[in-house]
């Protein structure tokens, strides 16, 4: 298993602001927020990648993670005016942990293209 600043998360060896965890997801607010709400939600079990994501693998995991979105969303009031989902994958994508994460972003108007 990749060990990254998300597993010390998980272990809960460092603090984070949990705002959901189930037995096989955690998410937590981005220490860098970049919009009002800002969460990342990540499998417990490491998935180690970075331009590759195998959907039939791990649909399980995947489906659990859009589920998770769609309600920490509602609780975070942001469900009505809308999100964004994102997944950032490699250097062209901007990833910096090796460790799948879903952002959350909203709380705001949203801007297209992202930068
Ligand atoms: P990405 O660039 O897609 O790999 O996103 C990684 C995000 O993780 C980035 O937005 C900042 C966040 N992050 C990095 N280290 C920590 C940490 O120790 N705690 C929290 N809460 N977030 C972190």
């Amino acid at each position: 298993m990749a060990e990254t600043i998300f597993s010390k998360i998980i272990r809960k060896e460092i603090p984070a602001d949990i705002v959901f965890e189930s037995d096989t997801i955690l998410a937590f607010r981005d220490i860098n927020p970049q919009a009002p709400v800002h969460i990342l939600i990540i499998p417990k079990q490491s998935i180690a990648y970075t331009t590759e994501i195998d959907g039939k693998k791990d649909a399980i995991l995947l489906g659990a993670l859009f589920d998770a979105a769609n309600q920490i969303a509602k609780e975070q009031g942001i469900d009505k005016n809308g999100f964004r989902l994102v997944i950032n994958c490699g250097d062209n994508g901007g990833q910096e942990v090796p460790h799948l994460h879903m952002h959350l972003l909203g709380g705001r108007k949203m801007k297209w293209p992202p930068g």
